[in-house]
């Protein structure tokens, strides 16, 4: 039987105190170019925006991942040692760690953890044999120098010999990424639209959200989507006691979301102290299960 051990808030909530908001939020949008970190689009209305994203027919990373996770899950499951725990990082509904925990008879307990702060595992845990699990290409937010980091980090987390299965998007047409991207409904723009509306919200702004136009685009030459906020006109803006000007067509880069092909992946987490295992993929997206390399 699975225990579910709580030690943090889901991913998704509200993480910073305002006052780190409002210092980051500043600091990015004094900076050139303009830029806002994309952890700051989970509030409560960006985390139910999230949710209806990943419902969307365009947006497939969701819907590809849980079917591979369904297909795959008794493969995936017996690399899990007898008695471990399985420490999601980010969870959030579970719905994935579910199919796993469905599939892997011996999990002793499963453990969401909240990437945005440092934690400590519970005592309990801590004597088991861990199975890392990072699923839905959160990946691909991060700058690979961070993805790196994060990989050590978790590494350090989870121990010698662990396991960690990672959901990483893939390279693949222009096309099928710029629709994923830049939704028929309009639910995508919303998304990235309402960090200017937090900001006035939470810090005070007086943002003009029919003023900014929602951008995304695949860069081809660093393998990432960029998702900006571009000014539609020369504006000025308050925001906590400072006034922005903006340029006409001037952007606030909010988010980059990197593709890997699976080799490409396999190179940055050989590179950050893991050695590739197994890969299970449909095309679209990857699973990979990695193993931290001894160090001897
Ligand atoms: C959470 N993350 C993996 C999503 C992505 O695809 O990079 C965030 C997102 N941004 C726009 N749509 C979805």
């Amino acid at each position: 039987m699975t225990r579910a051990v709580r030690t943090a808030r889901r991913a998704a909530a509200p993480t910073a105190p305002a006052s780190a908001f409002a210092t980051d939020v500043i600091a990015g949008l004094t900076a050139k170019p303009k830029r806002l970190s994309p952890k700051y689009f989970y509030d409560l209305a960006g985390s139910a925006l999230f949710d209806r994203i990943t419902q969307l027919p365009e947006y497939y990373p969701t819907r590809c991942e849980l079917a591979l996770l369904q297909d795959n899950a008794p493969a995936i499951a017996s690399l899990f040692p007898a008695g471990c725990a399985l420490i999601e990082f980010g969870g959030g509904s579970s719905r994935k760690a579910r199919i796993l925990l469905g599939a892997a008879a011996t999990v002793e307990a499963y453990v969401p953890v909240d990437i945005t702060k440092a934690f400590a595992l519970p005592p309990a845990v801590a004597r088991l044999p861990r199975v890392g699990f990072f699923p839905g290409s959160t990946i691909g937010n991060f700058e690979p120098h961070e993805a790196c980091q994060f990989l050590r980090h978790a590494g350090a987390v989870l121990g010698a010999g662990a396991v960690f299965l990672v959901g990483v998007d893939l390279v693949k047409d222009a096309k099928v990424l710029y629709r994923a991207y830049n939704d028929a409904e309009g639910v995508t723009a919303k998304f990235n639209l309402n960090l200017l509306a937090r900001i006035n919200r939470e810090l005070g702004g007086d943002f003009n959200l029919g003023a900014f136009e929602h951008h995304a685009f695949y860069n081809t030459q660093q393998h990432r989507i960029e998702m900006h906020l571009a000014s539609t006109r020369r504006q000025k803006v308050r925001v906590n006691g400072a006034t922005i000007d903006f340029r006409a067509g001037e952007t606030i880069h909010t988010e980059n979301s990197y593709k890997y092909t699976i080799e490409s992946f396999q190179a940055l987490a050989r590179g950050s102290g893991w050695s590739p295992l197994n890969v299970w993929s449909d095309g679209m997206v990857s699973i990979h299960a990695l193993q931290k390399t001894v160090v001897g």
